[in-house]
């Protein structure tokens, strides 16, 4: 049997959606002994306040990560905006390996560079202003030594804050940038992109046979990935119910 890499993101997993994180640890459990490598590209969790605040939701996803790592799935994860405080402590308890925010992969040989996505979205400068404060190892430090009961406060605001900013943006402000994506192509020499965090699932091929694909969240009816292994190029897949590959 084939085994196959699998790429991930933006579930967006939440107490509030049991539907979205049954999906996502039934395609786990269902599938681990197909799955070589899983890379996890960020918004995994809807928010992350820090690897202290441990919940029912977090309990469940290391049961089932750490399960698939022992059976063999070597586990990557890129932070996503939502949950970018998610730190070494979680990481081990799943028995995942945390990758820098743009990592190069020889993808069966293929060259292919992996992030999460919002780095590319270079023309809604409010957000890049943004991201380079809160991001900074500094500020996730200050961040995690508030106390939870605070974190938690203003987790909640903020989310209300970014929900109304990105109601008012333009809709291409919030895709990537052209400019961005063919100065990631360039920077790195990789001939496929994978990211997620625009929501907006397609394939795009350029005619200079470069190619980024791009995932789609999850929700309550449906839920996608890409795969692909040594024999197939890669692929989505997108599932309603319990797939195996
Ligand atoms: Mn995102």
């Amino acid at each position: 049997m084939k085994k196959y890499t699998v790429f991930i993101s933006d579930t967006h997993l939440n107490e509030h959606e049991p539907a979205i994180t049954q999906r996502f640890l039934n395609f786990l459990n269902l599938n681990k002994g197909s799955i070589e490598k899983l890379y996890l590209l960020g918004d995994i969790f809807d928010t992350w306040i820090g690897d202290d605040d441990v919940s029912p939701l977090s309990l469940q996803v290391i049961q089932v990560l750490k399960n698939c790592a022992q059976n063999g799935v070597s586990i990557y994860f890129i932070h996503g905006n939502r949950d970018y405080l998610i730190g070494p402590k979680f990481a081990k308890s799943c028995g995942m390996k945390l990758l820098d925010e743009k990592t190069l992969l020889s993808l069966y040989g293929k060259q292919t560079l992996i992030m999460h996505g919002d780095l590319l979205c270079t023309d809604d400068l409010a957000y890049q202003r943004y991201r380079k404060i809160m991001f900074s190892p500094l500020m996730k430090k200050v961040c995690l030594t508030l106390p939870l009961w605070l974190r938690r406060k203003i987790a909640k605001k903020l989310r209300k804050i970014s929900q109304y900013s990105n109601s008012e943006k333009q809709m291409n402000i919030m895709d990537v940038s052209e400019n961005s994506v063919t100065q990631a192509f360039a920077e790195s020499n990789a001939e496929l992109l994978i990211h997620g965090h625009t929501h907006r699932l397609a394939c795009h091929s350029a005619a200079t046979g470069k190619t980024r694909m791009v995932l789609g969240a999850w929700d309550k009816t449906q839920g996608n990935a890409i795969i692909i292994n040594e024999k197939e190029a890669p692929r989505f897949i997108n599932f309603s119910q319990a797939t195996t590959l």
